[in-house]
């Protein structure tokens, strides 16, 4: 019984990822007669989950635990109870890759923006200056999540010119290695084809600041206006932050896309293993340095000075190298001193509850 009903989600479920590996993992919840769904959007304590009857709304009551990198979220798999008024989502299978930003440089949170996703899209609008030590930033964090990078250069409408735009996204190559870089355009569809194959490739997560045009680039690839879009504000060409909830979209070529509200700004989370990929050439010329603890700072012999030197390695990459990890060995230092803190409040309580059991137990032998 229970393959057959596994069967039948199988096929229901598959154009949103769901594969045998999924089932395996799901099948002592389908022994307990629990439904698989995927969470397509989370909204204040309830969340929408398709499943193979459709989509219907969850309560989240069981899975948001205080640690906010525990909290449900959109691309998760779930176990859904069959019935209730409201049915409650129960558990989410161990997520495969995870999306994580802190959600502020001054308190050592972090927030999951995004589950079980393949290809992490960075969408970055061409009608603003580049900026490639923010694009640095998302590429860290989009690394670290386990699902391979991709940097896409929107409203290339708005560069006429293709030798600029040539020039663009060379530069943005430079800061992005073992990344592919796209430039497109929703508006003219240059480019959508092969953005089309990537997300067709698993589940793709846009991330990029608000205005960036995610969206426009979501309804395009689905083929109609199921996101909200909003033009920039003149003054700055900043987004509206039109989007406010993170949303999945099957799409018609295959393939699952999480469109995301924009981010003010990334702060790292745990990132080191990212920032090296991000910078794997600064790591490779390293290895070339005389002392192998070598800081690149004037040390004789530093192939990574040499670089600078040559004009291989423009100084913007290492200055920005070494800003992110300073970054990053911030936020684990504070992140451990929390964790630290946490357990000697535990230390405290429970000697508290120690004492108190105490003074019980000679209130009564008194
Ligand atoms: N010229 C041009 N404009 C575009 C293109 N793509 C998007 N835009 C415009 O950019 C503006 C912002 O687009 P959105 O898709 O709402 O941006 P977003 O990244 O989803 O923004 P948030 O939801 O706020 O994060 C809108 O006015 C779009 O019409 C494009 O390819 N060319
Ligand atoms: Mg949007
Ligand atoms: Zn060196």
């Amino acid at each position: 019984m229970t393959s057959t009903s596994s069967n039948s989600s199988h096929s229901a479920l598959s154009s949103y990822g769901w594969d045998e590996n999924w089932a395996d993992a799901f099948a002592p919840h389908a022994a307990e007669g629990l439904l698989p769904g995927r969470v397509v959007r989370v909204d204040r304590g309830q969340c929408d989950v398709v499943t193979a009857d459709g989509v219907l709304r969850a309560d989240t009551a069981f899975v948001t635990p205080h640690d906010p990198l525990r909290v449900v979220c959109t691309g998760d798999w779930v176990a859904v109870e069959p019935a209730g008024n409201p049915r409650y989502v129960r558990t989410y299978l161990p997520r495969r890759t995870a999306f994580v930003r802190s959600t502020s440089s001054k308190r050592s949170e972090g927030q999951i923006l995004a589950a079980n996703v393949d290809h992490a899209i960075v969408a970055v609008s061409l009608a603003v200056e580049l900026d490639l030590a923010r694009i640095e930033r998302f590429l860290a964090l989009a690394w670290e999540s386990g699902a391979q990078p991709v940097v896409v250069l929107t409203k290339a409408d708005l560069v006429p010119d293709p030798v600029t735009l040539a020039y663009l996204v060379q530069d943005v190559e430079t800061a992005a290695p073992g990344v592919p870089v796209l430039s497109v355009s929703a508006e003219q569809g240059e480019g959508l084809d092969v953005l089309a194959a990537v997300v067709s490739g698993g589940t793709a997560v846009l991330l990029g600041q608000s205005g960036a045009g995610k969206s426009t680039l979501a309804n395009a690839l689905l083929g109609e206006d199921a996101m909200d879009v909003q033009a920039t504000r003149d003054v700055d060409g900043k987004g509206r932050h039109t989007t406010t909830t993170r949303n999945l979209l099957a799409m018609p070529g295959g393939g699952v896309l999480i469109d995301t509200p924009g981010l003010r700004g990334v702060g790292l989370w745990d990132a080191g293993n990212g920032v090296d990929q991000v910078f794997a050439e600064i790591a490779e010329l390293a290895e070339e340095c005389r002392f192998h603890d070598c800081a690149h700072e004037s040390e004789p012999g530093c192939a990574v000075l040499a670089a600078i030197d040559s004009g291989a390695l423009p100084e913007r990459r290492l200055e920005s190298y070494r800003k992110l990890m300073r970054e990053n060995q911030r936020i684990v230092a504070k992140t451990d001193a929390r964790v630290r803190a946490e357990i000697r409040k535990e230390y405290k309580r429970r000697g508290a509850i120690g004492k108190a059991a105490m003074e019980a137990k000679r209130g009564g032998l008194r």
